[in-house]
Protein backbone atom coordinates (compact mmCIF):
# COMPACT_ATOMS: atom_id res chain seq x y z
CA UNK A 1 0.00 0.00 0.00
CA UNK A 2 2.48 2.39 1.12
CA UNK A 3 4.91 1.12 -1.85
CA UNK A 4 1.85 2.16 -4.13
CA UNK A 5 0.90 5.58 -2.78
CA UNK A 6 4.56 6.31 -3.72
CA UNK A 7 4.96 4.96 -6.68
CA UNK A 8 1.37 7.06 -7.22
CA UNK A 9 3.10 10.47 -5.98
CA UNK A 10 6.50 9.36 -8.23
CA UNK A 11 4.23 9.15 -11.34
CA UNK A 12 2.78 12.35 -10.51
CA UNK A 13 5.63 14.35 -10.03
CA UNK A 14 6.36 16.93 -12.06
CA UNK A 15 8.29 20.81 -12.27
CA UNK A 16 4.88 22.81 -11.78
CA UNK A 17 4.23 20.48 -8.71
CA UNK A 18 6.04 21.94 -6.12
CA UNK A 19 5.94 24.02 -2.56
CA UNK A 20 7.07 27.26 -4.10
CA UNK A 21 4.07 27.20 -6.69
CA UNK A 22 1.90 26.42 -4.11
CA UNK A 23 3.14 29.34 -2.14
CA UNK A 24 2.60 31.74 -4.88
CA UNK A 25 -0.91 30.38 -6.17
CA UNK A 26 -1.48 30.36 -2.71
CA UNK A 27 -0.62 34.14 -2.20
CA UNK A 28 -3.28 35.15 -4.89
CA UNK A 29 -5.85 32.85 -3.87
CA UNK A 30 -5.53 34.52 -0.16
CA UNK A 31 -5.67 38.02 -1.42
CA UNK A 32 -9.07 36.63 -3.87
CA UNK A 33 -10.39 34.94 -0.37
CA UNK A 34 -10.06 38.21 1.39
CA UNK A 35 -10.81 40.78 -1.33
CA UNK A 36 -14.07 38.54 -1.49
CA UNK A 37 -14.93 38.37 1.98
CA UNK A 38 -14.43 41.97 2.88
CA UNK A 39 -16.91 43.06 -0.36
CA UNK A 40 -19.42 40.11 0.97
CA UNK A 41 -19.55 41.54 4.21
CA UNK A 42 -19.87 44.92 3.26
CA UNK A 43 -22.77 44.22 0.84
CA UNK A 44 -24.29 41.97 3.32
CA UNK A 45 -24.50 44.75 6.33
CA UNK A 46 -25.89 47.19 3.49
CA UNK A 47 -28.86 44.35 3.15
CA UNK A 48 -28.81 43.48 6.65
CA UNK A 49 -27.88 46.44 9.29
CA UNK A 50 -27.49 46.63 12.45
CA UNK A 51 -29.81 49.19 14.24
CA UNK A 52 -26.49 51.53 14.71
CA UNK A 53 -24.81 51.13 11.37
CA UNK A 54 -24.22 54.28 8.93
CA UNK A 55 -23.00 53.55 5.29
CA UNK A 56 -21.17 56.00 3.87
CA UNK A 57 -23.02 57.48 0.46
CA UNK A 58 -20.23 58.62 -1.37
CA UNK A 59 -18.16 58.00 -3.81
CA UNK A 60 -22.03 56.74 -5.18
CA UNK A 61 -20.53 54.44 -7.33
CA UNK A 62 -19.08 52.51 -4.05
CA UNK A 63 -21.13 49.57 -4.07
CA UNK A 64 -21.07 49.44 -7.83
CA UNK A 65 -17.33 48.86 -7.25
CA UNK A 66 -17.21 47.12 -4.35
CA UNK A 67 -19.97 44.28 -5.57
CA UNK A 68 -18.07 44.29 -9.07
CA UNK A 69 -14.49 43.63 -6.94
CA UNK A 70 -16.43 40.78 -5.16
CA UNK A 71 -18.07 38.86 -8.44
CA UNK A 72 -14.56 39.71 -10.53
CA UNK A 73 -12.56 37.83 -7.61
CA UNK A 74 -14.81 35.52 -7.17
CA UNK A 75 -14.27 34.18 -10.24
CA UNK A 76 -10.59 34.52 -10.43
CA UNK A 77 -10.72 32.09 -8.07
CA UNK A 78 -11.70 29.30 -10.50
CA UNK A 79 -8.51 29.01 -12.23
CA UNK A 80 -6.57 29.87 -8.89
CA UNK A 81 -8.45 27.25 -7.14
CA UNK A 82 -8.07 24.46 -9.58
CA UNK A 83 -4.34 25.53 -10.17
CA UNK A 84 -3.69 25.00 -6.44
CA UNK A 85 -5.54 21.55 -6.11
CA UNK A 86 -3.69 20.59 -9.24
CA UNK A 87 -0.25 21.50 -7.54
CA UNK A 88 -1.01 20.31 -4.39
CA UNK A 89 -2.83 16.76 -5.98
CA UNK A 90 -0.60 14.03 -4.98
CA UNK A 91 -0.47 15.16 -1.18
CA UNK A 92 -3.58 12.70 -1.52
CA UNK A 93 -0.96 9.95 -1.72
CA UNK A 94 1.13 10.90 0.98
CA UNK A 95 1.97 7.87 3.22
CA UNK A 96 1.22 6.75 5.40
CA UNK A 97 -2.30 9.23 5.17
CA UNK A 98 -2.78 9.98 8.54
CA UNK A 99 0.55 10.28 10.70
CA UNK A 100 -0.67 11.87 13.85
CA UNK A 101 -4.09 12.60 15.53
CA UNK A 102 -2.90 16.53 14.82
CA UNK A 103 -2.01 15.66 11.16
CA UNK A 104 -5.37 14.15 11.03
CA UNK A 105 -7.12 17.51 12.00
CA UNK A 106 -4.58 18.97 9.45
CA UNK A 107 -6.16 17.11 6.51
CA UNK A 108 -9.33 17.19 7.38
CA UNK A 109 -9.33 20.97 7.67
CA UNK A 110 -7.79 21.24 4.31
CA UNK A 111 -10.37 18.89 2.90
CA UNK A 112 -13.19 20.80 4.85
CA UNK A 113 -11.25 24.18 3.08
CA UNK A 114 -10.88 23.03 -0.18
CA UNK A 115 -14.72 21.45 -0.37
CA UNK A 116 -16.19 24.46 0.79
CA UNK A 117 -14.78 26.98 -1.58
CA UNK A 118 -15.82 24.74 -4.67
CA UNK A 119 -19.38 25.19 -3.22
CA UNK A 120 -19.02 28.84 -2.61
CA UNK A 121 -17.43 30.08 -5.51
CA UNK A 122 -19.88 27.39 -7.36
CA UNK A 123 -23.04 28.89 -5.86
CA UNK A 124 -21.51 32.63 -5.65
CA UNK A 125 -21.77 31.97 -10.03
CA UNK A 126 -25.07 30.08 -10.46
CA UNK A 127 -26.13 33.16 -8.39
CA UNK A 128 -25.04 35.53 -10.97
CA UNK A 129 -27.56 33.98 -13.67
CA UNK A 130 -29.86 33.31 -10.64
CA UNK A 131 -29.82 29.89 -11.03
CA UNK A 132 -30.65 28.13 -7.90
CA UNK A 133 -30.69 24.25 -8.37
CA UNK A 134 -30.23 23.64 -4.39
CA UNK A 135 -32.68 23.33 -1.71
CA UNK A 136 -31.29 25.79 0.66
CA UNK A 137 -31.26 29.95 0.75
CA UNK A 138 -28.30 31.36 -0.86
CA UNK A 139 -27.96 34.31 0.25
CA UNK A 140 -27.69 33.07 4.05
CA UNK A 141 -25.80 29.96 3.28
CA UNK A 142 -23.11 32.44 1.02
CA UNK A 143 -22.89 34.45 3.79
CA UNK A 144 -22.29 32.14 6.61
CA UNK A 145 -19.90 29.88 4.62
CA UNK A 146 -17.65 33.44 3.91
CA UNK A 147 -17.14 33.20 7.59
CA UNK A 148 -16.53 29.23 7.67
CA UNK A 149 -13.88 29.82 4.71
CA UNK A 150 -11.93 32.98 6.70
CA UNK A 151 -11.30 30.45 9.60
CA UNK A 152 -10.41 28.00 7.68
CA UNK A 153 -7.98 30.30 5.70
CA UNK A 154 -6.39 31.22 8.83
CA UNK A 155 -6.32 27.91 10.48
CA UNK A 156 -4.44 26.69 6.71
CA UNK A 157 -2.13 29.73 6.89
CA UNK A 158 -1.29 28.73 10.52
CA UNK A 159 -0.92 25.37 10.09
CA UNK A 160 1.43 25.81 6.68
CA UNK A 161 3.39 29.28 8.00
CA UNK A 162 6.24 27.03 7.83
CA UNK A 163 6.31 26.11 4.14
CA UNK A 164 4.49 29.82 3.62
CA UNK A 165 8.02 31.89 5.18
CA UNK A 166 9.76 28.89 3.16
CA UNK A 167 9.08 29.61 -0.10
CA UNK A 168 7.58 33.27 0.22
CA UNK A 169 10.06 35.07 -1.71
CA UNK A 170 11.93 34.26 -5.04
CA UNK A 171 15.16 34.11 -3.36
CA UNK A 172 14.09 30.69 -1.93
CA UNK A 173 13.12 29.32 -5.02
CA UNK A 174 16.95 30.17 -6.08
CA UNK A 175 17.62 27.83 -3.43
CA UNK A 176 15.48 25.20 -4.30
CA UNK A 177 16.67 25.53 -8.19
CA UNK A 178 20.17 24.83 -6.50
CA UNK A 179 18.80 21.38 -5.27
CA UNK A 180 16.88 20.63 -8.06
CA UNK A 181 19.85 20.97 -10.34
CA UNK A 182 21.30 18.74 -8.29
CA UNK A 183 19.54 16.09 -9.03
CA UNK A 184 16.36 15.72 -6.27
CA UNK A 185 12.93 16.05 -7.89
CA UNK A 186 11.01 17.68 -4.45
CA UNK A 187 7.50 17.46 -4.76
CA UNK A 188 5.41 18.09 -1.69
CA UNK A 189 5.50 15.24 0.71
CA UNK A 190 8.53 13.65 -1.82
CA UNK A 191 10.18 13.10 1.43
CA UNK A 192 7.77 11.29 3.44
CA UNK A 193 7.20 9.13 -0.17
CA UNK A 194 10.99 8.48 -0.30
CA UNK A 195 10.73 7.18 3.49
CA UNK A 196 7.65 4.80 2.61
CA UNK A 197 9.68 4.03 -0.08
CA UNK A 198 12.49 2.74 1.97
CA UNK A 199 10.31 1.53 4.47
CA UNK A 200 8.58 -0.65 2.01
CA UNK A 201 11.78 -1.93 0.56
CA UNK A 202 12.61 -3.17 4.15
CA UNK A 203 9.58 -5.19 4.34
CA UNK A 204 9.64 -7.20 1.00
CA UNK A 205 12.83 -6.43 -0.34
CA UNK A 206 12.38 -6.33 -3.94
CA UNK A 207 9.53 -8.99 -3.62
CA UNK A 208 6.39 -8.10 -5.36
CA UNK A 209 3.58 -9.22 -3.78
CA UNK A 210 0.95 -11.28 -5.52
CA UNK A 211 -2.29 -10.79 -6.68
CA UNK A 212 -4.50 -7.27 -7.34
CA UNK A 213 -1.69 -5.33 -5.48
CA UNK A 214 1.19 -7.20 -7.47
CA UNK A 215 -0.76 -6.16 -10.71
CA UNK A 216 -1.19 -2.71 -9.64
CA UNK A 217 2.15 -2.22 -8.84
CA UNK A 218 3.25 -3.45 -11.87
CA UNK A 219 1.04 -1.15 -13.88
CA UNK A 220 2.38 2.14 -11.81
CA UNK A 221 5.83 0.84 -12.23
CA UNK A 222 4.84 0.51 -15.93
CA UNK A 223 3.91 4.09 -15.82
CA UNK A 224 6.40 6.66 -16.81
CA UNK A 225 7.06 9.12 -14.10
CA UNK A 226 5.94 12.34 -14.26
CA UNK A 227 4.01 11.53 -17.98
CA UNK A 228 2.03 15.01 -17.84
CA UNK A 229 5.61 16.84 -17.18
CA UNK A 230 4.53 20.74 -17.41
CA UNK A 231 7.01 23.51 -16.55
CA UNK A 232 6.65 25.91 -13.65
CA UNK A 233 6.60 28.61 -16.71
CA UNK A 234 4.52 27.08 -18.54
CA UNK A 235 1.64 26.52 -15.92
CA UNK A 236 2.04 30.05 -14.85
CA UNK A 237 1.45 31.07 -17.99
CA UNK A 238 -1.78 28.56 -18.44
CA UNK A 239 -3.06 29.96 -15.20
CA UNK A 240 -3.05 33.31 -15.88
CA UNK A 241 -4.27 33.17 -19.64
CA UNK A 242 -7.44 30.97 -17.54
CA UNK A 243 -7.66 33.79 -15.00
CA UNK A 244 -7.19 36.44 -17.78
CA UNK A 245 -9.89 35.04 -19.82
CA UNK A 246 -12.50 34.01 -17.73
CA UNK A 247 -12.28 37.52 -15.74
CA UNK A 248 -11.53 39.93 -18.90
CA UNK A 249 -14.88 38.05 -20.16
CA UNK A 250 -17.06 38.32 -17.56
CA UNK A 251 -15.86 41.83 -16.10
CA UNK A 252 -17.43 44.06 -18.19
CA UNK A 253 -20.70 43.66 -16.77
CA UNK A 254 -19.39 46.21 -14.29
CA UNK A 255 -16.30 48.16 -15.80
CA UNK A 256 -17.78 49.64 -18.73
CA UNK A 257 -14.42 49.59 -20.68
CA UNK A 258 -14.37 45.80 -20.62
CA UNK A 259 -17.96 45.84 -21.81
CA UNK A 260 -17.61 44.53 -25.45
CA UNK A 261 -15.41 41.79 -24.64
CA UNK A 262 -18.48 40.34 -21.94
CA UNK A 263 -19.31 37.39 -23.10
CA UNK A 264 -20.16 34.74 -19.94
CA UNK A 265 -21.54 37.86 -17.91
CA UNK A 266 -25.28 37.00 -18.32
CA UNK A 267 -26.30 41.02 -18.69
CA UNK A 268 -24.92 43.49 -21.25
CA UNK A 269 -25.05 46.76 -20.64
CA UNK A 270 -27.53 49.14 -22.22
CA UNK A 271 -29.91 46.24 -23.26
CA UNK A 272 -33.63 46.10 -21.86
CA UNK A 273 -36.20 48.84 -21.76
CA UNK A 274 -34.67 52.63 -21.81
CA UNK A 275 -31.02 50.89 -21.92
CA UNK A 276 -31.06 49.55 -18.29
CA UNK A 277 -31.24 45.35 -17.60
CA UNK A 278 -34.17 44.64 -16.37
CA UNK A 279 -33.77 42.51 -13.57
CA UNK A 280 -37.79 41.54 -12.12
CA UNK A 281 -40.17 42.10 -14.59
CA UNK A 282 -43.93 44.00 -13.90
CA UNK A 283 -45.22 40.65 -14.86
CA UNK A 284 -43.08 38.54 -12.81
CA UNK A 285 -43.86 41.07 -9.67
CA UNK A 286 -47.42 40.43 -10.74
CA UNK A 287 -47.80 44.64 -10.94
CA UNK A 288 -49.41 45.23 -14.29
CA UNK A 289 -52.21 45.98 -13.20
CA UNK A 290 -51.63 48.11 -9.78
CA UNK A 291 -48.98 49.69 -11.48
CA UNK A 292 -50.97 51.24 -14.43
CA UNK A 293 -54.33 51.58 -12.18
CA UNK A 294 -55.64 55.02 -12.60
CA UNK A 295 -55.85 55.69 -8.96
CA UNK A 296 -52.41 55.11 -7.85
CA UNK A 297 -51.09 57.36 -4.96
CA UNK A 298 -47.57 57.40 -3.13
CA UNK A 299 -48.22 57.67 0.42
CA UNK A 300 -45.61 59.08 2.78
CA UNK A 301 -45.96 58.60 6.70
CA UNK A 302 -44.25 59.84 9.83
CA UNK A 303 -45.53 60.03 13.19
CA UNK A 304 -49.44 61.04 13.01
CA UNK A 305 -48.78 62.39 9.64
CA UNK A 306 -50.06 60.90 6.52
CA UNK A 307 -49.86 62.08 2.54
CA UNK A 308 -50.44 61.05 -0.32
CA UNK A 309 -49.37 61.71 -3.60
CA UNK A 310 -50.93 61.11 -7.09
CA UNK A 311 -48.21 60.95 -9.89
CA UNK A 312 -49.06 64.26 -11.25
CA UNK A 313 -48.76 65.54 -8.00
CA UNK A 314 -45.32 64.56 -7.39
CA UNK A 315 -44.49 65.46 -11.00
CA UNK A 316 -45.49 69.04 -9.63
CA UNK A 317 -42.94 69.38 -7.28
CA UNK A 318 -39.09 70.48 -7.50
CA UNK A 319 -37.51 68.29 -9.68
CA UNK A 320 -34.02 66.74 -9.61
CA UNK A 321 -31.74 65.27 -12.00
CA UNK A 322 -29.09 62.31 -10.89
CA UNK A 323 -26.52 60.17 -12.58
CA UNK A 324 -26.86 56.89 -10.81
CA UNK A 325 -26.17 53.36 -11.02
CA UNK A 326 -28.63 50.48 -10.47
CA UNK A 327 -25.68 47.63 -9.25
CA UNK A 328 -27.12 44.43 -8.46
CA UNK A 329 -25.24 42.36 -5.93
CA UNK A 330 -25.13 39.72 -8.98
CA UNK A 331 -22.09 41.86 -10.28
CA UNK A 332 -24.05 43.88 -13.35
CA UNK A 333 -24.42 47.43 -13.11
CA UNK A 334 -25.72 50.30 -15.15
CA UNK A 335 -24.93 53.96 -15.19
CA UNK A 336 -28.13 56.22 -15.84
CA UNK A 337 -30.15 59.18 -15.66
CA UNK A 338 -32.96 59.36 -13.24
CA UNK A 339 -35.43 62.12 -12.44
CA UNK A 340 -37.68 63.22 -9.41
CA UNK A 341 -38.63 64.06 -6.45
CA UNK A 342 -36.11 64.26 -3.38
CA UNK A 343 -37.22 62.19 -0.74
CA UNK A 344 -36.01 64.45 1.96
CA UNK A 345 -38.26 66.81 0.58
CA UNK A 346 -41.38 64.98 0.73
CA UNK A 347 -40.03 63.48 4.30
CA UNK A 348 -39.91 67.28 5.37
CA UNK A 349 -44.06 67.24 3.63
CA UNK A 350 -44.89 64.85 7.00
CA UNK A 351 -42.74 66.12 9.64
CA UNK A 352 -40.21 63.23 9.34
CA UNK A 353 -37.53 63.22 11.96
CA UNK A 354 -34.57 64.22 10.59
CA UNK A 355 -32.72 60.64 12.38
CA UNK A 356 -35.76 58.35 10.68
CA UNK A 357 -34.78 55.57 9.18
CA UNK A 358 -37.37 54.80 6.74
CA UNK A 359 -39.48 51.60 5.28
CA UNK A 360 -40.50 51.52 1.55
CA UNK A 361 -42.97 49.33 0.69
CA UNK A 362 -44.04 47.90 -3.00
CA UNK A 363 -46.98 47.35 -5.00
CA UNK A 364 -45.94 43.88 -5.16
CA UNK A 365 -47.37 41.60 -2.92
CA UNK A 366 -44.79 38.62 -2.41
CA UNK A 367 -41.39 38.40 -3.30
CA UNK A 368 -38.56 39.74 -0.93
CA UNK A 369 -37.81 42.82 -2.28
CA UNK A 370 -41.37 44.08 -1.91
CA UNK A 371 -40.31 45.99 1.45
CA UNK A 372 -36.87 47.18 2.48
CA UNK A 373 -35.53 49.87 4.74
CA UNK A 374 -33.40 53.00 4.86
CA UNK A 375 -31.34 54.78 7.07
CA UNK A 376 -31.26 58.37 7.28
CA UNK A 377 -28.10 59.22 5.50
CA UNK A 378 -29.72 58.03 2.39
CA UNK A 379 -32.74 59.66 3.28
CA UNK A 380 -30.98 63.34 3.95
CA UNK A 381 -28.77 62.45 0.82
CA UNK A 382 -29.50 65.15 -2.06
CA UNK A 383 -29.69 62.30 -4.38
CA UNK A 384 -31.51 59.98 -3.10
CA UNK A 385 -35.27 60.27 -5.58
CA UNK A 386 -38.56 59.38 -5.71
CA UNK A 387 -37.56 58.90 -9.60
CA UNK A 388 -40.11 59.32 -12.13
CA UNK A 389 -37.99 59.34 -15.38
CA UNK A 390 -35.20 57.36 -16.78
CA UNK A 391 -33.27 58.39 -19.02
CA UNK A 392 -35.03 61.60 -20.10
CA UNK A 393 -38.22 59.18 -20.48
CA UNK A 394 -41.42 58.66 -18.43
CA UNK A 395 -40.07 55.60 -16.06
CA UNK A 396 -41.25 52.55 -17.95
CA UNK A 397 -43.68 49.65 -16.14
CA UNK A 398 -40.45 47.28 -15.97
CA UNK A 399 -37.94 49.71 -14.25
CA UNK A 400 -40.17 50.89 -11.59
CA UNK A 401 -43.26 53.41 -13.27
CA UNK A 402 -44.71 55.40 -11.79
CA UNK A 403 -42.42 55.68 -9.10
CA UNK A 404 -38.86 53.80 -7.74
CA UNK A 405 -36.08 54.60 -5.29
CA UNK A 406 -33.21 55.58 -6.17
CA UNK A 407 -30.30 56.46 -4.18
CA UNK A 408 -26.90 56.40 -3.99
CA UNK A 409 -24.40 53.59 -2.95
CA UNK A 410 -27.18 51.22 -2.23
CA UNK A 411 -27.31 47.64 -3.81
CA UNK A 412 -29.75 47.28 -6.35
CA UNK A 413 -32.14 44.90 -4.46
CA UNK A 414 -32.54 47.97 -2.71
CA UNK A 415 -33.69 50.34 -5.28
CA UNK A 416 -37.30 49.35 -4.50
CA UNK A 417 -39.58 49.85 -7.76
CA UNK A 418 -43.48 50.01 -7.95
CA UNK A 419 -43.59 52.06 -4.88
CA UNK A 420 -46.40 52.26 -2.63
CA UNK A 421 -45.50 53.90 0.83
CA UNK A 422 -42.89 54.99 2.44
CA UNK A 423 -42.59 55.17 6.04
CA UNK A 424 -40.71 56.95 8.92
CA UNK A 425 -39.60 54.08 11.20
CA UNK A 426 -39.88 55.59 14.76
CA UNK A 427 -37.03 53.75 17.37
N1 LIG B 1 -40.36 45.91 -5.90
C1 LIG B 1 -39.19 45.43 -6.35
N2 LIG B 1 -38.17 46.26 -6.56
C2 LIG B 1 -36.98 45.79 -7.00
C3 LIG B 1 -36.78 44.43 -7.26
C4 LIG B 1 -37.87 43.56 -7.02
O1 LIG B 1 -37.78 42.34 -7.21
N3 LIG B 1 -39.06 44.09 -6.57
N4 LIG B 1 -35.54 43.98 -7.71
C5 LIG B 1 -34.41 44.81 -7.33
C6 LIG B 1 -33.16 44.40 -7.94
S1 LIG B 1 -32.49 42.93 -7.41
C7 LIG B 1 -32.48 45.19 -8.81
S2 LIG B 1 -30.93 44.78 -9.35
C8 LIG B 1 -33.09 46.42 -9.34
C9 LIG B 1 -33.04 46.38 -10.83
O2 LIG B 1 -33.69 47.49 -11.34
P1 LIG B 1 -34.09 47.52 -12.89
O3 LIG B 1 -34.87 46.24 -13.14
O4 LIG B 1 -34.86 48.75 -13.10
O5 LIG B 1 -32.78 47.53 -13.64
O6 LIG B 1 -34.41 46.59 -8.91
C10 LIG B 1 -34.64 46.29 -7.57
N5 LIG B 1 -35.97 46.69 -7.21
MO1 LIG C 1 -30.35 42.87 -8.03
Amino acid sequence: MRRMMYEAQRALATPSRNPRMAVVIGRLLGVAFIVCFGTGVYSHFLQEPLPWMRFPTRPALLYQFSQGTHIVAGIACFPLLLAKLYIVFPELFASPPVKSFLHLLERASIALFVGASLVQITIGLLNTYQWYPWPFPFREVHYALGWVLVGLLVLHIGIKLPIITRFWSARHEAEREATDAAGATEAPGAADAEAARLEAVRLWGSRRPSGVTGRLLAWIDATPAAPTSVSRRGFLTAVGIAGAAVVGLTAGQTFAPLDALNVFGPRKKGVGQQGVPVNRTAQRAGVTASATAAGWALTLAAGGVERSFSRAELEAMPQTEVELPIACVEGWSQLAVWRGVRLRDLADLVDADPDASFRLTSLEQRGSFRRTQMGPEYVRDPLTLVALELNGETLDLQHGYPARMIAPGRPGVLQTKWLSRIEAITA
